[in-house]
């Protein structure tokens, strides 16, 4: 990055980080470095506990539990940002939820229930936090992030209902951009490799997937959360100022090959 400083005073809002693995964890520590002050959620009392001396560690300044499955926890949310930084520069939005049963045989078999969970944590929640975040970014515009991945776009075996759940998710960034681009607010998504997170920790023969992923790549390796990181940092930064309802790959390069 041409400064040193990138975000110096910028009010950035992290939702999704679960651990130190966390992809939003790698994208809030870039921020962290470039100057930024941040604030993040946690989901339920289980992960305040990996969360909170993490948020610690970059000098959080608001720390809050928030499940987005829930409209009057994201109102309470963005009234404490609100209340703490009267306005809002950068909303990260990591986070993703299907069954566990949704994400391996056939996609068929999803059930009504089963979509409309993953459509709703993993899709709808972007507009939702995007509305909020509207409202608090006036003056000077913003940046909304969030995070996707390649089985939006092809079938990866047992990605399924997530798969779906992505493409719509990509399809809200354009509409989200469309809406918001006249005040200034730019809503991008990262079309990131796989990573072994907490939420990959939960997948069947995800070390197998890794592997057989390095191999398809050009470059021959797999990517991590700093890399995201990096990428966030640039969308939300000054090389973004004119990107705006796209989706960016940071995949060392899989998704070019057949
Ligand atoms: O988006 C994801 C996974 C997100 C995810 C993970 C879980 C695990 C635990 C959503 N919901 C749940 N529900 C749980 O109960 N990825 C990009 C990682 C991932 O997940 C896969 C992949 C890849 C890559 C599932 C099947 C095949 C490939």
């Amino acid at each position: 990055m041409s400064q040193l400083k990138p975000f110096e005073g910028k009010r950035a809002l992290i939702l999704g980080v679960a651990n130190e693995r966390s992809l939003a964890w790698g994208i809030a520590q870039v921020l962290h470095q470039g100057g930024a002050r941040l604030a993040f959620t946690y989901l339920g009392e289980a992960l305040k506990r990996r969360v909170e001396p993490l948020a610690q560690s970059v000098n959080a300044e608001l720390i809050e539990a928030c499940d987005v499955s829930y409209d009057d926890q994201i109102n309470a949310l963005f009234g404490k940002v609100r209340e703490k930084w009267d306005g809002l520069d950068i909303l990260v939005h990591s986070l993703a939820y299907a069954n566990r049963d949704d994400l391996e045989g056939r996609f068929v078999d999803t059930s009504r229930e089963g979509f409309r969970i993953a459509m709703d944590i993993s899709a709808y929640s972007l507009v939702a936090v995007a509305k909020q975040a509207e409202s608090l970014m006036q003056n000077n515009g913003g940046s909304i992030l969030t995070l996707s991945y390649y089985g939006a776009e092809k079938v990866v075996p047992n990605y399924n209902v997530m798969g779906v759940a992505k493409a719509a998710l990509e399809a809200s960034v354009r509409y989200l951009a469309w809406d918001l681009g006249p005040k200034k607010i730019r809503v991008n998504a990262i079309s990131a490799g796989p990573v072994k997170t907490l939420a990959a920790a939960g997948i069947r023969n995800f070390r197998t997937m890794l592997s057989a992923a390095e191999e398809k790549t050009p470059l021959k390796e797999n990517i991590n959360a700093q890399d995201v990181g990096e990428l966030g940092a640039f969308l939300c930064g000054p090389g973004g100022v004119h990107i705006t309802g796209t989706t960016m790959y940071v995949d060392s390069g899989a998704h070019i090959m057949a």
